[in-house]
């Protein structure tokens, strides 16, 4: 969420007087999908999201079938064909089950799509409205990298549990959540020399600021190479680290990616929570899978880090990484990718002041990344 240094820091460098694309925060991320119906028990019975709406044959939909859950303020929406044929099947064809969505939460969706468009945004969908007896909803939507969507959703005259054409989805099934907050960040792969390119599409025809920016000395040399800028909206809700391979002695993990899904896509979803212990041990209990982190790292962690609230022995048992900078310190782990490709992951974030990305974990996040390419084959 925003806080108050992330939009000091971007006024400085932002000085235009007005964001011409006020965004309120992310409002779904829609996953296109093989299976829904089995997507969603796992994001229920692992991950503890909630039931909240359902859209298929038994609302009238013909086509296509979306499951929508949520977790505090993190809705996923997980949509699946009906039929052969289509931009669905041809989706997941190409790249996988993978992010085809991601949804932002505005006050004004034909406005921000006029905003855009004009700055050279593709089209996608013109500003419609659609309606029930809840009220309605205006959305309108632009391409992004690959084959990826922006969705502007303005909801301000809707009561319902999601949208017009979805109905409230109320299994007995039901999970515990596991602590889940918000999307801290979402990553995208772009392919070889592209990272400009987006990050200028992201400033010039979103009104982003870049807040940083990673290269070949932060995160090449024997490691994994990448190059990586973090782009930021105005009030510093929406923050999109935009990620390119990099020539290196080993194979990029960003080229392993672009090589499975097949071109630029989302790379990994950040969510934080406020107790990074807790949550990690209860996604773990459930069966989801962390990259390893030696036991060495934790030698000499607090001596890079200093002191931290947490005691030192669960966080090495879970294997949570720890950096600071000058605004205080974080927590974060990384899943395994969620999905048989080796595209898609999640981070599991705490912040404690600091708003960075781990810098300083990169050697030991890499080096995990790189044994897991290793046993596929891929390095
Ligand atoms: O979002 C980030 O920038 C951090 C670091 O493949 C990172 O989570 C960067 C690249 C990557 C995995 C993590
Ligand atoms: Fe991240």
């Amino acid at each position: 969420m925003a806080t108050d240094t992330t939009s000091q820091q971007l006024e400085k460098i932002v000085p235009e007087a007005e964001d011409f694309l006020p965004l309120l925060g992310t409002d779904y991320v829609e996953l296109y999908v093989g299976n829904a119906k089995q997507a969603a028990h796992y994001y229920q019975s692992a991950w503890g999201f909630q039931p909240v709406a359902y859209a298929g044959l038994e609302t009238g939909v013909k086509d296509r079938v979306s499951y929508v859950l949520q977790q505090d303020k993190i809705r996923l929406v997980l949509t699946s064909p009906l039929q052969s044929g289509g931009e669905i099947n041809q989706h997941i064809d190409a790249h996988g089950d993978g992010v085809k969505v991601v949804a932002l939460w505005v006050d004004d969706a034909t406005k921000s799509y006029q905003e855009t468009t004009k700055r050279g945004a593709k089209s996608y969908m013109e500003p419609k409205t659609v309606s029930d007896e809840n009220g309605s909803v205006t959305l309108s939507g632009i391409h992004t990298y690959g084959e990826t969507l922006h969705i502007f959703v303005e909801r301000k005259n809707y009561k319902g549990v999601f949208m017009p054409g979805f109905k409230p989805w109320n299994p007995d099934y039901k999970t515990e959540e596991v602590g889940l907050k918000y999307i801290d960040h979402m990553v995208g792969n772009v392919g070889w020399n592209e990272m400009n390119k987006w990050c200028e599409f992201y400033a010039k025809v979103m009104g982003f600021a870049q807040l940083i920016s990673f290269d070949d000395d932060d995160i090449s040399t024997e490691y994994t190479a990448l190059m990586s800028k973090v782009m930021s909206n105005g009030n510093g809700r929406i923050k999109f680290p935009i990620n390119e391979p990099a020539e290196g002695r080993k194979k990029s993990q960003i080229e392993e990616y672009i090589d499975f899904y097949n071109g630029a896509g989302v790379q990994h979803i950040a969510l934080a929570t406020d107790n990074i212990i807790e949550t990690v041990t209860q996604l773990k209990n459930r069966g989801v899978e962390f990259l390893y982190v030696p036991e060495n790292y934790y030698d000499d962690v607090l001596d890079r880090v200093g002191k931290i609230d947490e005691d030192l022995a669960p966080l090495k048992e879970l294997g949570i990484l720890i950096d600071r900078d000058e605004e205080g310190y974080l927590l974060q782990l990384f899943t395994k990718p969620v999905l048989d490709r080796p595209t898609m992951f999640f981070e599991i974030i705490q912040r404690k002041g600091a708003q960075s990305f781990g810098k300083g974990n990169f050697k030991a996040l890499f080096e995990a990344i790189e044994r897991e390419q290793e046993m596929r084959g891929t390095l």
